[in-house]
């Protein structure tokens, strides 16, 4: 495998994103806690900025919030002045980032405590993997500000946690705590207070170490196979399965394991 460049990763970037190179991984934080990590659109393009400068020896990624909060969603001051086009063009701008997020270069683990709210959700919602803290609570209140959901959250929501829990939360204000979140599909990972970043750099790491092309096809092909129709998704399960293990990585790799260098797969 490549050594990890030393260079540091210094994107572009608004006052509201910082980010770090950490060896294989960066780490890309919310940094707005006196507006709790609301997202306007200059965080939003900086978010889509970082994801495009991400040098070609970085692996994986984590994305945390600073302050109480992860993220209080749309920055609802932004709001008030747009027409029906400009709506249509602002969530579109959302999707753009957040699809570039779900089918970008590489997986992206969420760390999420407190507030992870609306567009909060819709972003998180967006990370191949999330880790809640404890102090973590998912909420919609899109209906009770007069809006919907414009980050993708109707699309990528549902898929996490079905359409009726979607509306639970919109219709009835209710908010999930992150054991329920956990229980429902929102998180993989449950953390103690204050461990989710050290949690998230630690299975950003392992992430990084998987065969690219491997986790190209769960990122990508998976997602795509689970949205076909059976017959269509076998087949390409099969072709990605077979342009997998025929790459040098693949043989390398298992050749490694036969000659008892790979890792086992242990428990714990
Ligand atoms: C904000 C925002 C925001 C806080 N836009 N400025 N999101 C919401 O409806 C959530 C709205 N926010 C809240 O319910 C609360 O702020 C929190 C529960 C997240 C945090 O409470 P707290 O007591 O820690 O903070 P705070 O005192 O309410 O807010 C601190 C400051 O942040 C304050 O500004 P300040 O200048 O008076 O100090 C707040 O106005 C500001 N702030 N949240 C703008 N969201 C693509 S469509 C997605 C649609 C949505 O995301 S809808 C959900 C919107």
């Amino acid at each position: 495998m490549p050594k990890p460049s030393k260079k540091p990763f210094a994107p572009k970037l608004p006052p509201s994103l910082t980010a770090k190179r950490r060896g294989s991984i960066a780490i890309l934080r919310l940094s707005r806690p006196q507006k709790r990590n609301a997202l306007d659109d200059a965080t939003i393009l900086g978010i889509e900025s970082f994801f495009e400068a991400l040098p070609k020896d970085i692996k994986a990624v984590v994305v945390h919030g600073q302050g109480q909060h992860f993220s209080a969603g749309l920055d609802l001051g932004e709001l008030t002045e747009r027409d029906v086009a400009e709506g249509v063009q602002h969530s579109r701008m959302w999707h753009r980032v957040f699809d570039a997020i779900q089918f970008g270069k590489v997986p992206v683990v969420a760390v999420l405590h407190g507030a992870v709210v609306g567009g909060g959700l819709e972003f998180a919602a967006a990370c191949h993997i999330r880790i809640a803290e404890r102090s973590a609570y998912y909420a919609l209140p899109e209906g009770s500000r007069g809006i919907f959901l414009g980050g993708g959250g109707s699309m990528r929501l549902p898929r996490l946690i079905g359409v009726s829990r979607v509306m639970e939360l919109m219709l009835t204000g209710a908010t999930y705590g992150a054991e329920e979140g956990q229980t429902y599909g929102l998180s993989h990972v449950l953390a103690d207070d204050g461990a989710g970043l050290a949690k998230g750099i630690e299975l950003a790491e392992r992430i990084a170490t998987n065969a690219p092309l491997s986790n190209f096809a769960v990122m990508h092909v998976l997602p795509r196979i689970a949205e076909s129709d059976p017959a269509s998704g076998l087949l390409t399960e099969s072709l990605m399965a077979a342009i997998a293990q025929g790459s040098d990585d693949a043989k390398s790799r298992l050749k490694d394991f036969l000659e008892k260098r790979g890792k086992k797969v242990l428990r714990g």
